[in-house]
């Protein structure tokens, strides 16, 4: 223990922290984290990242903070000798809810790395006061609730800073929120959110409803607002355009206090567009720039130097396009700018279909993005390849210099010192700590292939973290796992094209081979984590009927002895990481062409988890790392989906009709077991569509998701040893997959900060 820690926290504590609560603790090391990160706040030279986001997934932020400013081990100890836990102090932090699924949580590990780098970067974006929503489960149906996680001792701070935005013709002022962001060994960066004062928590009604027109009490409530109505989408745009604007001020402010006469601010700033929420910077930095004098003209070629795109999705609904008539609504200032970005985009190609507004007056802002940014960027190679080849491959052949591939990458503070303290000492005790700086390093880990007693104790790791998942779970919901089975997790969004249905069906299967006396060949855990957008529908009955059938599995004593199926409520960051570390197979099974990435992925594989997944995203990019052996690859190529849609005569009852076992796993849906705890109406309408529609070809992929399945299943039983030696070997070779390298790409090629 160190005497020095704890006289420092006595006087933040200011009484003995051996009679503190946890509650004072916990103020006591917000102070100490305060105070040191504060430290660590460098001067800015040259050119400054701007990454804007409608979400930033970052988590909870003490032990992370705690890691990055080197001060972890000596609190813990320090708490530890006076009987506490930091763990236990750690329960007092709400977790920030600023974000949904991958998108945010990217955006929250290149922040980690940036300050990591000593790169100067901030982030930009707004201040939700309920985040997405609360999941919570009733009758096997998820119910949405406000998500209130501000607290007096929030670490985004209240700032004198407004900005005047205009919306629809009335001004409002934006607030500066700073949180600040520290790096491992690096400097301290800021993440800038903005807020409106009059937005009021009390008008949120039943569930997560609000009246979406009282713009001035609603505007920063919710992330994501419902937008199956046009009311929701024009906030979505309200939304975007508060943040873009109050964001280009502070840009603009801030370069100019460093001595740009904005001429030259593309020497000062680098602004990367998050996806297509924030796309409107562009029209509202030319709209600032001409302000301070500056031609139409030279503007828009300051804002395409200055500004770079990163795409996340080839889901074409995905892709934001707005009437145009909402945008003359919200932002009038903005439509004769875009009407005239138009207008040159019409002088560069005669393709009209890469206009910024089509022949139907939509606006398309991703192809804005592209014509206005110096810069357009996939997020893993098949990603990149199949933008350029087919997506965006009119904006490819028109821009082929603007588009580079930037793969994604994780931060190991989080995704391993964090979340896995067992497994990282183990590593440091084999390889030194050179790995938490470089992750490379990983790569000594092969050396120990072929140790016994290293690979034992790697599965003794493992174990350890499914108990402690396992009792966490059994707290939170009451639900009791059998830690002797292999844990297969699918944690991500709920998604068609993610399709957890896919899952759904192999533990159908599951369940009537083994009512049908096969029993596996070991017994399996299966557990999911993820919300579904409150609008849709068809996610929803999918969550609804896994719901279903665990309650069928876990009301069957026959069954559940081999198959048990559990699903964590409200599924967050701070679930993701009690569940990662306790995972043996990581299920990444999107149909192959639709995952842009995935993130997920790459922790699973750094905590030693075994990959069965599609040929998409990333995982593409796990095999070649890993080997054939090392993974379980398995269903159609993208090549061969994306010819499938073209060909447009995919027909999902024709292959529901051939194969029997999937015929009885669909018809499994509406049987007596689940309509007893399930309801018809959901569990029909899913049959239905895995039937009649099947939009992600799930049906196709079927037979060969059950064989790989059942062949890890049986590997894992029959050789534990040489599961533990794959387990190694993903470790080893995850360095790649660090969001330090993927920072490090955007910044040699993109953004050259600091310079
Ligand atoms: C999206 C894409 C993922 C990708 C992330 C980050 O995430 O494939 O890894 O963005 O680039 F779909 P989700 O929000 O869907 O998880």
């Amino acid at each position: 223990m160190s005497e020095s820690m704890k006289t420092t926290l006595n006087e933040l504590c200011q009484k003995d922290i051996a009679t503190a609560s946890d509650a004072e603790l916990y103020t006591a090391l917000l102070k100490l984290v305060q105070e040191q990160s504060q430290k660590q706040i460098k001067p800015v030279t040259g050119r400054k990242l701007y990454y804007i986001s409608a979400e930033f997934l970052i988590g909870k932020l003490l032990s992370n903070n705690l890691i990055n400013l080197g001060l972890y081990d000596e609190v813990r100890e320090t708490l530890a000798s006076i009987g506490k836990s930091l763990a236990d102090i750690e329960e007092q932090e709400p977790e920030p809810s600023l974000g949904n699924g991958g998108l945010g949580r990217l955006a929250a590990c290149f922040l980690d790395s940036l300050a990591t780098l000593d790169l100067p970067g901030d982030g930009v974006g707004l201040r939700y006061h309920c985040g997405l929503f609360h999941q919570n489960f009733k009758n096997n149906i998820q119910n949405e609730a406000p998500d209130f996680w501000l607290t007096d001792q929030c670490a985004a701070k209240a700032t004198d800073t407004v900005f005047p935005v205009s919306l629809a013709g009335n001004t409002y002022s934006a607030r500066l929120y700073k949180l600040p962001v520290t790096g491992y060994e690096g400097r301290t960066n800021m993440l800038n959110l903005f807020d409106l004062d009059s937005v009021d928590e009390s008008v949120i009604g039943d569930g997560i409803s609000f009246d979406k027109k009282d713009i001035a009490r609603n505007l920063t409530l919710f992330l994501y607002p419902d937008d199956s109505d046009e009311d929701g989408r024009l906030l979505r745009i309200y939304q975007q355009y508060f943040m873009v604007s109050a964001g280009a001020q502070l840009i603009l402010n801030e370069c100019a206090a460093r001595g740009c006469n904005y001429h030259d601010l593309a020497d000062y700033a680098a602004i990367q567009i998050n996806d297509t929420h924030p796309s409107m910077v562009i029209p509202e930095l030319i709209r600032l720039l001409e302000e301070h004098g500056i031609s139409f003209d030279e503007a828009v070629q300051i804002v395409t130097d200055t500004c770079a795109y990163t795409n996340h999705t080839i889901l074409a609904e995905a892709l934001e396009k707005w009437p145009r008539h909402y945008l003359d609504t919200v932002v009038p200032q903005l439509m004769p700018i875009i009407e005239k970005l138009d207008d040159i985009a019409k002088t560069r190609t005669t393709d009209s279909s890469l206009a910024i507004i089509d022949q139907n007056q939509v606006v398309h802002m991703a192809h804005m993005d592209i014509h206005f940014s110096h810069s357009t960027n996939g997020v893993a190679t098949l990603h990149t390849q199949i933008l350029k080849e087919s997506e965006l491959a009119g904006f490819y052949q028109l821009y082929p210099n603007k588009f580079n591939n930037k793969t994604n990458g994780i931060t190991f503070r989080r995704w391993l010192l964090k979340c896995n303290p067992a497994l990282t000492s183990e590593i440091e005790s084999l390889i030194g700590s050179g790995f938490k700086k470089d992750a490379s390093e990983l790569k000594k880990l092969l050396n120990y292939t072929d140790d016994a007693e290293v690979l034992k104790k790697l599965s003794c790791i493992k174990k350890a973290n499914k108990e402690a998942l396992a009792s966490w779970l059994e707290d939170k919901q009451g639900i009791k796992l059998n830690t002797n089975a292999m844990f297969s997790i699918q944690s991500k969004r709920l998604h068609e094209y993610k399709r957890q249905q896919l899952n759904l069906l192999f533990l159908i299967h599951e369940y009537l081979e083994i009512k049908a006396g096969h029993t596996p060949a070991t017994p399996l855990v299966s557990i999911f984590g993820a919300k579904a957008a409150p609008a849709y529908i068809i996610a929803k009955d999918i969550i609804h009927s896994l719901l279903t059938l665990s309650q069928v599995i876990s009301e069957d004593p026959e069954v559940s002895r081999y198959l048990q199926l559990a699903f964590v409520e409200n599924y967050n960051v701070s679930a993701a990481e009690k569940m990662i570390p306790a995972c043996d197979l990581s299920e990444q099974i999107s149909l192959a062409s639709k995952e842009a990435s995935g993130t997920g992925n790459m922790k699973f594989m750094l905590n030693g988890a075994l990959t069965l997944g599609t040929m998409d995203g990333a995982n593409v990019e796990i095999a070649e790392a890993v080997g054939n052996d090392n993974i379980y690859i398995f269903g159609q190529s993208s090549k061969q989906v994306i010819h499938r849609y073209a060909a447009g005569d995919y027909c999902a009852k024709d292959w529901y009709e051939a194969d029997p076992n999937l015929r009885r796993a669909i018809d499994f849906l509406t049987s007596e077991e689940m309509l007893k705890y399930g309801d018809e109406e959901h569990l029909k309408r899913l049959q239905n569509e895995l039937i009649n529609k099947d939009w992600f070809q799930t049906l196709p992929d079927f037979n060969a998701y059950v064989v790989r399945k059942e062949q890890a299943m049986s590997d894992y039983a029959v050789n534990p040893e040489a599961w533990n030696r794959r387990t190694l070997i993903n470790i080893a070779e995850a360095g790649f997959f660090s969001s330090d390298r993927t920072i490090k790409e955007y910044d040699d090629d993109i953004w050259h900060l600091g310079k």
